[in-house]
């Protein structure tokens, strides 16, 4: 909502008051105070560096008597809880716009429910809930006039993703309407009566004093009669606002039958579902209705009871929240508590239960809503039930039959099944808006899903259109019309359970005819296509979009072949809108892209082929694949009789070679339990008992997905390649390793891997193993894992990796794959800390959910690679914290022998503090481990351990590796090789009979304590220099021996690019639409001036010198203090021109041109790099002045920095050489 308003801010659009928004960017509330006004009155919108520092800055507005509003949500919203007390407390109107999420617990989620909103309703604010994106307009203006009039703060909520990020036909309130509400008299007092509290020194005033116990109580107390007004003015003024929409507001809406016996209570978008289900039940004779709760805080017992029908006897409460050991949720004691006390005053009887729903995003659907009805009509109600899930643990969930269609008639649903990146959703955007702007009559409805990998993951996109206004806030179940626009998805996914018996289905596929289709697709499939007799039809779009120079981007072909198939315009109108639209959507990136759209569109209509299903197909194979297919999974496994079998059996390739995977890695139970599901979509359907409470993964995971979504996969040239495992230095899914293997393992290979196989002589470093044997070098892609980004092919300085397409690839790769793995590690042949050797260590981050070619993982891969065994990492909340850990993908692995990183999060704002939590309780364990070693090797067992006494502490030579260890128990890398030779006589002497306690004690907790763990903060800009710097600069500030290392992408990438104190002068970002304005903070500078010598700081770039990385990384490590590292990391956010292949380039040219500075001679200027990424092109086309005026500013400040590093490493110099 705040980027909306910068962006119409920089887009010039004048606000009520005509005035021009301007966008600053704020340090301190008291600069903040005198600026950030809002609802037009001045007009000023303000980013501040975390949610705390913008409730700190609008309780100082308020307090100067502007008028302020902000945005937020779940973390954020908890971070402004003191001060919301504040401004509850001085009674400041205000309002705060919520999209209610839920907040980080065993885990992290962006998804809705009232956790957060819940977690403030202590606070003061008054909470007012819409149901829709219609309410949450109506509910806005109401928030904001009846704040001033009831001199109370408001907190208005919806549903986050279900409400905020939904697109749905509203009803807009034209301007002179709200102009009128705001000159109400009342309104004008109130405003003016505001002002006049605000600090000023022409009629000054103190606030927010201290007040001793004689007092606070009664101040507390005093607040009372503006909250009795609330509901009141609410009321008024929802009438008010009617007046004007024609939609009536009341505090709590009843709907349903006059004389209804059983109601439901709820707030937010599951009212919509519970008025459909209301209707679908009177429909049928029942007596039901639902109330729709607007009014939250204060909570007001006489409206709600007034808007109950008197036959009501049974009320049933649903909360979108949990309040883990509470007698029930919030919403449902407030009922409970009204019901009772009337019931005592005289009122009837009347029964009332409360369950939870939805929480964590979880759908709510008609048929869960029936089910909420059905139980109140028991003899014996379920109370504190859930409805969406199987609880099979503590037996609360309420049975739900299937699905029932309660939409408005005439309403027609599509479902698109889109790949991350392939521009599905952006297309699915224009089309809604196409439909609904084509005739007035028509209302549109659109929502849309991801999964958690950056790209190349699945995207649902859900779009409903039809004569009537729809409401329903749930997925669709029964398309009309399905486009599969990865023709993979229709064997991984279930998708045609999800289509209508003779809908349209449009698959992007090269087939051409039932025979392909037969040929690719499972008899399972034909079978159901051929109960569905879909109208058929099959586009290439994948090969137009190559064809006009697109790529991946297959949505205009997808787009047009939709408006082409599903007749839902006539095309002659319909095309020339999509062109229209397209030429809007991409006119940011040039003529050029917008003339390949065009062109794409075009190819697409006169491509698509029409299929006719046979009814042979009734009768397809019953074994489930094609002769083909089992020949191809049967190579892709082992040639075992068994394999076929299970060939036979499993859906899909993937999911063979998926389910191989675990079962190698002993994961077999975890893999079928949850990761099967979960990455078939199937998940909604797991029982409680599936699940471990607490949250703790298995480490690797990611093996298990085998997504195979590349469209290309590197070809290796032995010929040509020098050995130099810069490919594999680059590539940011561990997706291509070098392997090494003797003669005598290439033989062993069974022939399966040997035609796949060819190996070079091994050059250099270790040619020879240590037994003299000859060990032969070979570089091997894992082409289902790989994401087909081609880093590695253009990283080769000598040439010898080609893309080719993965279908060509993907057996024969596979298989010697999956060999390479059978091979013993010779990590220890290899300095760890070199480009090239690094490289032959295992990397222990492989397959993550970034973004083909991101820019973060790579840097973090090279830690595992160099520290993995004992490596700690804190992450914070951001990219790599989602392509970290994402249920049920780990792509944290393990060594054979197991160990690997150890991996937690905390939240964006706390991680510098959470990672020095972790270092010090380590660090605490193990000086306690050390200090016991110590005083039993200095002959203090007796004392130690009264058992002991007299036997001394184990053989001399245990006692000298101890001793050993002692001496480098501080230093990593020594102290991991004195551990190797310690811990096996440790546990061998531990064992023996009559072996001390105190020894067997200390063997025990060897593992744990003999490493010294690497500890590292990991995180985005956003948190380094923003959100969490506070943290940062408190952990940089002391002398702990803790790691940071900063993933600087120049951005809050994770949540879709807004600019952060990182982010370069000129670049157009979100919240920073007409170009950042201001700096980059130059955070390593600051804290080198701030801390000198006892902080280690780098500023690296992995992709322009490898070396330097490499070395800094284990500087950093062996620094005996706190490190820093800011490492440039490209992002698909910078919009690189020719993509994210070309970003090792681009960050080469960023470090050649100083503007990534890596104390490095400077070679030609800035504007070459900025030319070539839309975040600087863009405002370049746009704005050419402007552009070139910041683009002069920031070589100006690039030469400038420069200057000052080469100085800053002049002085260094020479106090070494002092
Ligand atoms: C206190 C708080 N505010 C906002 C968010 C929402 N949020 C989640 S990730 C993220 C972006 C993090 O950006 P950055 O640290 O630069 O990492 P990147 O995603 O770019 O890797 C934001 C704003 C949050 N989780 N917590
Ligand atoms: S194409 Fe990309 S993901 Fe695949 S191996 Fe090369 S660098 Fe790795
Ligand atoms: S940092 Fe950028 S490229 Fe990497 S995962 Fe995030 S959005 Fe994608």
């Amino acid at each position: 909502m705040g980027e909306a308003v910068e962006a119409w801010a920089a887009a010039g659009r004048r606000n009520l008051h005509g005035n021009v928004m301007q966008v600053v960017q704020m340090e301190g509330e008291g600069g903040v105070a005198g600026a950030l006004h809002a609802l037009g009155l001045h007009d000023h919108v303000v980013q501040m560096e975390g949610e705390g520092g913008v409730a700190g800055a609008l309780h100082g507005a308020l307090q100067a008597g502007a008028l302020a509003t902000t945005f937020t949500c779940s973390q954020g919203l908890l971070l402004m809880i003191p001060n919301m007390y504040k401004i509850a407390g001085g009674l400041l109107p205000c309002v705060m716009h919520v999209t209610a999420r839920t907040l980080a617990a065993d885990a992290v989620s962006m998804f809705c429910d009232h956790q957060d909103v819940m977690g403030v309703r202590q606070t003061g604010w008054v909470m007012l809930a819409a149901a829709d994106a219609q309410e949450a307009q109506d509910l806005a203006i109401v928030s904001h006039l009846a704040s001033l009039k009831a001199r109370l703060p408001f907190l208005h909520f919806f549903d986050g993703i279900l409400t905020s990020h939904e697109m749905r036909s509203v009803s807009v309130l034209e301007p002179e309407a709200y102009r009128h509400l705001l000159q109400d008299p009342e309104v004008a007092a109130a405003i003016a009566a505001h002002r006049a509290c605000g600090l000023n020194p022409a009629h000054p005033h103190q606030r927010g004093g201290a007040q001793g116990a004689d007092v606070f109580m009664q101040m507390r107390e005093a607040a009372n009669p503006y909250y009795l007004a609330a509901p009141g003015i609410v009321q008024a003024t929802m009438d008010d606002v009617a007046a004007f929409t024609g939609r009536p507001l009341r505090l709590f809406g009843y709907y349903g039958h006059p004389q209804a016996e059983r109601i439901v209570i709820a707030m937010g978008s599951a009212t919509s579902v519970l008025q459909e289900a209301v209707d679908h039940l009177n429909a049928q004779g029942q007596r039901v209705g639902m109330v729709n709760v607007h009014l939250f805080r204060p909570w007001s017992p006489q409206h709600l009871l007034a808007e109950l029908p008197a036959s009501v006897t049974s009320i049933g409460v649903l909360d979108r929240t949990k309040e883990p050991g509470g007698q029930g949720e919030p919403l449902y004691l407030d009922v409970a508590a009204s019901i009772t006390e009337d019931m005592a005053g005289g009122g009837p009887m009347r029964r009332v239960v409360g369950g939870r729903y939805g929480l964590g995003g979880k759908a709510f659907t008609p048929a869960m809503a029936v089910a909420v009805f059905d139980n109140l009509a028991a003899q014996q109600p379920r109370n504190h039930f859930t409805v969406g899930i199987t609880d099979d643990v503590t037996m609360t969930s309420l049975p739900v039959g299937p699905e029932i269609n309660t939409l408005p008639a005439g309403t027609y649903e599509c479902l698109f099944w889109g790949m991350g990146s392939d521009g599905t959703v952006g297309a699915n955007k224009e089309a809604i808006k196409i439909i609904g702007e084509a005739d007035e009559g028509t209302y549109v409805q659109a929502s849309f899903n991801y999964d958690a990998h950056k790209s190349g993951g699945l995207t649902v996109s859900h779009l409903r259109f039809g004569p009537r206004s729809i409401t329903s806030s749930y997925a669709i179940h029964r398309a009309d019309y399905m486009g599969v626009h990865l023709a993979a998805y229709l064997t991984k996914f279930d998708c045609l359970s999800r289509l209508k018996s003779g809908g349209v289905l449009v698959v992007n596929a090269p087939w051409r005819s039932a025979e392909d289709v037969a040929a690719a697709l499972p008899a399972r499939l034909l079978r159901q296509l051929a109960t569905l007799q879909p109208r058929l039809y099959v586009v290439d779009a994948r090969r137009m979009a190559d064809a006009v120079g697109l790529g991946g981007r297959i949505n205009m072909a997808m787009q047009a072949a939709f408006f082409q198939t599903s007749g839902v315009l006539p095309l002659d109108k319909a095309i020339p809108l999509l062109k229209q639209a397209t030429s809007k959507s991409y006119s940011r990136q040039g003529d050029k892209v917008v003339a390949q759209n065009h062109a794409a569109v075009d190819a697409a209509l006169a491509a698509v082929v029409n299929i006719h299903i046979p009814a042979a197909w009734a009768a397809a194979d019953a074994a489930g694949f094609t002769p083909q297919q089992q020949a191809s999974l049967v190579g892709a496994s082992d040639n075992t009789a068994a394999a076929a079998a299970e060939a036979a059996a499993a859906s899909t390739p993937t999911a063979l070679a998926a389910k191989a995977a675990a079962q190698r890695l002993g994961l077999g139970d975890f893999y079928s339990r949850l990761a099967e599901p979960m990455l078939a979509l199937q998940a909604d359907s797991l029982p409680v008992s599936a699940f471990q409470a607490g949250n703790i993964m298995p480490p690797g995971t990611t093996q298990l997905e085998r997504r195979g979504t590349a469209v290309s996969v590197p070809a290796w040239d032995p010929a040509s390649c020098s050995q130099c495992n810069a490919c594999a230095f680059v590539c940011p899914h561990a997706a291509i390793r070098p392997v090494l293997a003797t003669p005598e393992e290439l033989a062993g290979g069974g022939g399966t891997a040997a035609a796949a196989f060819e190996t070079l002589p091994l050059r250099g470093v270790g040619s020879r193993a240590a037994a003299g044997q000859e060990l032969r070098y070979r570089m091997q892609v894992s082409p289902l894992d790989c994401t087909g980004c081609s880093l590695c092919s253009r990283v080769c300085p000598a040439g010898a990796l080609s893309m080719v397409p993965l279908a060509d690839a993907v057996q024969q790769q596979d298989t010697a794959w999956l060999f390479s793995k059978t091979l013993p590690s010779r990590a220890h042949l290899f300095d760890p800390v070199s480009t090239r050797g690094s490289q032959f260590q295992q990397p222990l981050l492989e397959f993550s959910g970034a973004c083909e070619g991101c820019g973060e993982t790579a840097y973090v891969k090279l830690l595992t690679q160099m520290f993995g065994e004992r490596l700690v990492i804190a992450n914070a909340v951001g990219c790599s914290s989602v392509w970290g850990g994402w249920e049920p993908s780990n792509p944290y692995t393990v060594t054979p022998q197991g160990q690997g990183p150890a991996w937690a999060s905390s939240l964006l704002e706390d991680n510098a503090q959470f990672g020095f939590g972790i270092y010090t309780g380590l660090k605490q364990r193990r000086q306690a481990y050390i200090a016991v070693a110590q005083q039993l090797l200095d002959g203090a067992a007796a004392a130690v351990d009264e058992t002991a006494a007299g036997k001394g502490f184990g053989s001399a030579a245990l006692r000298a590796a101890l001793q050993e260890w002692l001496q480098v128990a501080d230093n990593g890398l020594l102290c991991h090789q004195a551990a190797l030779q310690l811990q096996p006589l440790l546990q061998a002497e531990a064992a023996q009979p009559g072996a001390a306690a105190s020894l067997a004690a200390l063997a025990a907790d060897a593992a744990d304590m003999l490493e010294k763990p690497s500890c590292w903060l990991v995180g985005g800009d956003g948190w380094a220099y923003d959100i969490g710097f506070a943290g940062l600069d408190h952990v940089l500030a002391g002398s702990e021996d803790v790691n940071v290392l900063v993933l600087d992408n120049e951005a809050y990438s994770n949540t879709g690019g807004q600019q952060s104190k990182a982010s370069p002068l000129g670049a157009v970002l979100s919240m920073a639409a007409g170009g950042k304005a201001s700096s980059k903070k130059q955070l390593g500078l600051m804290m080198q001036a701030a801390y000198g010598d006892h902080l280690y700081v780098a500023s690296v770039c992995l992709e322009a010198d490898h070396k330097q990385v490499v070395r800094a990384f284990a500087e950093a490590e062996a620094h005996k203090g706190p490190s820093l590292i800011i490492a440039y990391a490209p992002c698909v956010m910078h919009g690189i021109t020719d993509g994210m292949k070309c970003s090792a380039a681009e960050a080469c040219t960023a470090v050649d041109t100083g503007y990534w500075p890596l104390y490095r001679k400077l070679k030609g200027r800035v504007a070459e790099l900025l030319a070539r990424e839309n975040r600087f092109s863009v405002l370049a086309r746009r704005s050419p002045g402007v552009s070139a005026d910041l683009q002069a500013r920031l070589q100006q400040e690039v030469e400038a920095r420069q200057a000052r590093l080469h100085l800053l490493a002049k002085e260094q110099t020479q106090q070494q050489q002092e």
